[in-house]
């Protein structure tokens, strides 16, 4: 299938996710909202993840999602890029941009953070498979240590996180109980938020009883679940590197709205997220915009490739 969006071409959207990321459950949920067809790779739970960094380049979060030679880094840019592939029923309604905007970062940042903690606590752990075999529970911790390292951002006491959890569940409740979605009679971007980080804990069969004082939201869970994930066709992730080797970017050149005297577009530099996962994607900036930054790099296999971050919690440095 191809899309035409501001006059760009998109052809098939190819989703490199895992089952048990929360990340990507946002992204499959409001994939399955908007009744989507798209390809999945799944990809390793822990590096490496060989055909991933052909294609971003360093960048090691999930999920990512690509578009041909265009390569589009955290959720929250993947989903403002599915509702303009999909723009009936937009999720980001202009009216509460901004208010949109500021709610879903403190869900998918520090309510996400709160819901790790909660998710991983000793009850869960007892009962989960990786957790159960001692060698693929030290390469998962050894993985995640090196994944935060130089960062306290994803790291939480249980017996912190617990009350700010329960805190924002009794008022998730309350909402939901006259509401059938955070955004009203239909979901928006919010939803899809809130509904990851409530996925990562009650999907635990240890924690599912936790849900019971919380009727309104399991109602609401069941809504969203009601979604589904949309038409979803398994790829591999060589013929995913394959697709970006055979494709043009589709982005153009551009310095647009944004004026940022640090940034000039086709000076090298690099990106990286400034909470956790310090990896960083180096190229050439081929676009800087208030919403966006678009490297590109060449890579050996995937040939030319564009990156796309968000503006919103990422870093850009001039190097030489
Ligand atoms: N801000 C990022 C956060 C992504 C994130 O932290 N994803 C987790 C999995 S859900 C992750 O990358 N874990 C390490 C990994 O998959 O290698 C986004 O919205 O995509």
């Amino acid at each position: 299938m191809v899309f035409i969006i501001e006059q760009e071409i998109v052809t098939d959207l190819i989703l490199h996710q895992y089952a048990s990321s929360p990340f990507s459950e946002k992204v499959r949920c409001l994939l399955g909202y908007k009744k989507a067809s798209y390809q999945t790779v799944e990809i390793p739970v822990i590096m490496p993840k060989p055909d991933l960094m052909a294609l971003t380049g360093g960048y090691r979060k999930t999920p990512v999602l690509q578009v041909g030679a265009d390569i589009y880094c955290d959720s929250a840019l993947i989903c403002r890029l599915i509702d303009r592939v999909y723009p009936t029923d937009s999720v980001y309604p202009a009216d509460q941009a901004a208010a949109l905007g500021a709610a879903a970062h403190w869900t998918d940042t520090f309510l996400f953070k709160v819901s790790v903690a909660v998710a991983f606590q000793p009850k869960v752990l007892a009962g989960n498979e990786t957790f159960s075999d001692p060698s693929m529970a030290a390469a998962f911790m050894a993985d995640r240590a090196e994944l935060t390292k130089g960062s306290t951002e994803l790291s939480i006491d249980l017996a912190i996180a617990m009350p700010h959890w329960l805190l924002h569940m009794r008022r998730l409740d309350t909402q939901l109980s006259s509401s059938e979605f955070l955004g009203g009679a239909r979901p928006n971007i919010l939803d899809f938020s809130t509904y990851h980080c409530c996925w990562f804990v009650y999907k635990n069969d240890a924690l599912k009883p936790d849900l019971e004082p919380f009727p309104a939201i399991t109602a609401w869970m069941s809504r969203m679940a009601a979604f589904g994930h949309g038409e979803a066709k398994p790829m591999s992730g060589e013929a995913a590197v394959a697709v970006a080797q055979a494709s043009e970017i589709s982005t153009a050149a551009k310095a647009t709205d944004f004026v940022d005297s640090q940034l000039q577009v086709g000076s090298s530099v690099q990106v990286m997220p400034i909470d956790y996962g310090f990896q960083p994607t180096q190229g050439e900036l081929l676009l800087a915009s208030s919403e966006e930054i678009v490297v590109q790099r060449t890579d050996q296999r995937a040939g030319p490739v564009a990156v796309h971050f968000p503006r919103l919690g990422f870093q850009v440095e001039e190097i030489s």
